[in-house]
């Protein structure tokens, strides 16, 4: 398994918002290097395949039509530690906890419209990689 990789949405909220571009800069300015990326839209299948390990939680149809709500920035990141590390860089769940600095908090409005998605294991990383991108768009 690669390591040293992961996956980022940029979510609906945050595209719609006009901070693409910063977070993108937040992000290589943190040493990620961008091995693959697209701007999207999920459908609501797309979603509930994506989030599926949520489907009994209470906000998962809530989470479903956000997500499918508008256009995405998907992305598969590449630094030493990129899991961990972006999961630092991005800040907690609930942008009202997450550290000064972080990407949920500076562009973040809520728990659920919380800007952007980081993988939160190098397994979950690789799946959901290969959910978006086929080998060839990989670089
Ligand atoms: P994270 O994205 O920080 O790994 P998870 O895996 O607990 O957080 O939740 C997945 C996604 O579900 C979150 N990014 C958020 O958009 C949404 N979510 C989590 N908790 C809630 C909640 N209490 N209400 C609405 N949406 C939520």
């Amino acid at each position: 398994m690669i390591t040293n990789r992961t996956f980022t949405m940029i979510k609906p909220d945050a595209v719609k918002n006009g901070h693409t571009g910063a977070i993108l800069e937040k992000i290589t300015a943190a040493g990620f290097r961008i091995v693959a990326m697209k701007k999207t839209q999920l459908s609501r299948l797309d979603a509930e395949a994506f989030y599926s390990v949520h489907n009994e939680r209470p906000f998962f149809g809530e989470l479903v039509s956000f997500m499918s709500s508008g256009p995405i920035v998907a992305a598969i990141l590449e630094k030493e530690n990129a899991v961990d590390d972006f999961r630092t860089l991005i800040g907690a769940t609930n942008p009202a906890d997450a550290a000064e600095g972080t990407i949920r908090k500076l562009y973040a409005t809520s728990i659920g419209e919380n800007a952007v998605h980081g993988s939160d294991s190098n397994e979950n990383a690789a799946i959901e990689g290969a959910f978006h991108f086929a080998g060839r768009e990989l670089f």
